[in-house]
């Protein structure tokens, strides 16, 4: 009897035979809701999400350097933290995840160091699917190539395959479930698709019953993205490593995943910058305390999200806080004015520095 990934392989086939056209448009759209369930259903016989590597997430955010076997994953490891991760001359140097930790700006960050990814990784190829359960929780994707790796859209394909949207925002497409009144489609008139068309992808997931609602120009991998439900978006970037050996290599070709950094981490060129990208990509924001005797503290900063408020502040110093809170004031380098009076719900920028007035 075909196995589930022998069904989805004769599909995929399928798909690569029939040409793309206006005429053919719809029936491969709903091949690949065929696909989409048929992997739902491996996963769930596999038992769901996988055990990954144990290697417990710490520091301020982490890190998954991802990439074909050899490429110096674990040389620039070693480069960017204080860790000793193998290196060597041929592939499968690494076979579990090697973490380490980047002080950078006052924050840590936790890189880890991966396997490489080979074809099929997502089947389970070259314990894939360890690899790419450890990538779903990073909080950040480094690609890392070589000046010799091409086809790291297979990379991307196998990301794509564990579940693992990089360098996308999520779309704007919600589907709830009902218990009655048919598939209902709300869009804005901007919005152009077919009423049938969702139908019948609806009907490829069994569902009858469903609000669904596309408030932008979606394609139909899209929307079985969102009938998955099992994607994450990390954003990512990328490393072309090895610079060294050809210094005029042309970055154009890998720039649609993430932006790029030119590094060596033979030489040490360009690690400065990937630090910084790193950091930047990550949107971690400084945020520096003023205690009661009016001194800031500007070596330790808290480490928090871009978008955080005055709340999480308070609930790393003490959960107390929150209860306690009656204003505090925030100034920082990046405000036009001063010192200003904020309520707890108030959002922080980089480098900002907060004093908390407590009632008691
Ligand atoms: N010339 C040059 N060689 C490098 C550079 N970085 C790594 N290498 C070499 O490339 C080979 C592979 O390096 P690793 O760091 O083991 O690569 P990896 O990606 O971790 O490999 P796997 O663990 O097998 O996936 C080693 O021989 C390194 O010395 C670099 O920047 N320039
Ligand atoms: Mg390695």
């Amino acid at each position: 009897m075909p196995t589930i990934e022998d069904r989805i392989k004769e599909i995929e086939d399928e798909i690569k035979r029939t040409q793309y056209n206006k005429a053919t448009e719809h029936h491969i759209g709903l091949l690949k809701a065929k696909i989409a369930k048929l992997q739902m259903e491996a996963s769930a016989r596999h038992g769901g999400s996988h055990a990954g590597f144990a290697v417990p997430k710490s520091g301020d955010a982490t890190v998954a350097l991802v990439g074909f076997p050899n490429v110096g994953k674990s040389s620039l490891l070693n480069r960017l933290t204080n860790s000793d991760s193998e290196i060597g001359d041929y592939a499968f140097t690494t076979l579990k995840a090697i973490p380490g930790i980047l002080e950078y700006k006052g924050a840590e960050i936790q890189i880890l160091d991966l396997p490489g990814i080979i074809e099929n990784a997502s089947y389970g190829a070259g314990r894939g699917r360890e690899i790419l359960s450890a990538v779903r929780s990073a909080d950040l994707i480094v690609i890392v190539t070589d000046v010799q790796a091409g086809g790291i859209d297979k990379i991307l394909t196998e990301l794509y395959n564990a579940g693992i949207v990089v360098n996308r925002k999520r779309r704007n497409v919600e589907i709830k479930k009902t218990t009655s009144g048919g598939i209902r489609l709300h869009k804005p008139k901007t919005v152009d698709i077919d009423e049938d068309y969702i139908k019948e992808i609806m009907k490829e997931f069994k569902l009858v019953n469903a609000d669904v609602y596309i408030r932008e120009n979606v394609s139909v991998e899209d929307i079985i993205e969102t009938l998955q439900g099992r994607y994450v978006y990390i954003p990512s970037i990328v490393a072309v490593n090895k610079i060294d050996m050809n210094p005029s290599f042309d970055t154009s070709q890998v720039s649609q995943y993430g932006e790029v950094f030119r590094v060596s981490a033979k030489t040490g060129y360009g690690i400065e910058e990937l630090k910084e990208g790193i950091f930047k990509s990550l949107s971690l924001i400084r945020v520096y305390l003023r205690n009661k005797a009016g001194v800031v503290d500007f070596q330790k900063p808290l480490i928090l999200r871009e978008g955080t408020t005055v709340r999480e502040v308070c609930r790393k110093i003490n959960r107390s806080m929150i209860d306690s809170f009656r204003y505090a004031i925030v100034s920082g380098k990046n405000r036009p004015i001063g010192e200003q009076r904020v309520g707890i719900d108030y959002q922080l920028m980089d480098e900002d520095i907060v004093t908390i007035i407590s009632r008691f």
